[in-house]
């Protein structure tokens, strides 16, 4: 039977970030210097794949840190923790790594600064999302106000409307977050911020991409998980951007195929925390029904690296 032809374009920057690649690194070392098992708390990155992975080399990974015995070493997830986890670690006498991304950290150590200047703090995020709650644990409970959406801003009762900061979550729709800082700022003129948001440069990079390549798509696919908010935003950027069809799919056996009859193009794109097999599975099972044309859509060069943490580049 002859296959009918389809144009893959492929988002690029897509996939790993620079901080999912750390904390992976993170993890693998650690398992390497201390012996099986090494606990981790929360998916070290959203992805089924990669937990399943490092869970075959030795990871067990918990929900919370009383879950994990004392003797063991614990890592935390890349998407931060409350300040009350490390100490909690501490207290408990355990050896413990924190491969919280870098670009996490530095909002983190924002909140912490306007807190100690006298601010109260604003955060934009998803509420129960593990980086919003890390984000917002670093401050005492209760001292820093939650907004999701440009409506919630309406509702807000600062202590004092002239002495506001906001910080926001690294993976959130970038249009949608400008909506929510309009907002913020018409309603409060003083509030200090950002020069824009906290959106990280892989956020907004996977984001334009998609927004490039959508308007030549029939149908969108994004590789990532159900949980993983940088995800979740690729599927809603390729949809508002026009495209009729965006899934996001955990690999190749996701892909509905009766939904994508009659397509003659295709966008594939990736989450930062979703591997390049599988996304290499998803052009395969393409490849395997229609005849392929690649076309690249290239809106960005990435070259970020982070270091894993001192005690990880030590001699055992
Ligand atoms: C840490 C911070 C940001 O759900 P979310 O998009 O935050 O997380 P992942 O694990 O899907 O992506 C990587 C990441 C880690 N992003
Ligand atoms: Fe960090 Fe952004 Fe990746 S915050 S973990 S570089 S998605």
């Amino acid at each position: 039977m002859t296959k009918s032809p389809l144009t893959l374009h492929l988002a690029a920057p897509r996939g790993f970030c620079a901080g999912v690649d750390r904390a992976i690194k993170i993890v693998e070392i650690a398992i390497e210097k201390w012996g099986a098992p090494v606990y981790v708390r929360h998916e070290i990155v959203h992805n089924k794949y990669v937990v399943d992975g490092l869970r075959a080399k030795g990871a067990v990974f918990v929900e919370e840190l009383d879950e994990c015995p004392p003797d063991r070493p614990v890592i935390f997830s890349a998407h931060g923790v409350p300040k009350s986890v490390p100490q909690a670690a501490e207290a408990r006498e355990m050896v413990y790594v924190d491969a919280t991304c870098p670009l996490v950290s530095k909002v983190h150590i924002e909140a912490a600064r306007h807190s100690e200047a006298g601010l109260q703090m604003v955060m934009i995020g998803h509420e129960g999302h593990p980086e919003t709650v890390g984000t917002m644990g670093q401050l005492p409970e209760g001292e820093v106000l939650l907004v999701e959406t440009a409506d919630d801003v309406a509702h807000l009762t600062p202590r004092d409307p002239d002495r506001l900061a906001f910080v926001t979550q690294t993976t959130l729709s970038v249009d949608d977050t400008a909506d929510v800082v309009a907002a913020l700022k018409a309603r409060f003129p003083a509030i200090v911020g950002p020069h824009k948001e906290d959106i990280c440069y892989a956020t907004t990079n996977r984001q334009e991409a998609v927004k490039a390549m959508a308007p030549d798509c029939d149908a969108i696919l994004v590789v990532g998980a159900p949980n993983s908010s940088n995800s979740k935003r690729l599927v809603e950027v390729g949809a508002r951007a026009g495209c009729k069809y965006s899934q996001l799919v955990q690999r190749a056996d996701d892909i509905d195929w009766r939904a994508l009859d009659g397509i003659r193009s295709v966008g594939i794109t990736a989450g930062a925390s979703a591997p390049e097999i599988l996304i290499d599975e998803v052009i395969g099972a393409f490849r395997d029904r229609y005849d392929v044309t690649v076309n690249k859509v290239v809106t960005a060069e990435e070259n970020v690296e982070f270091k894993v943490p001192r005690v990880l580049r030590m001699p055992a």
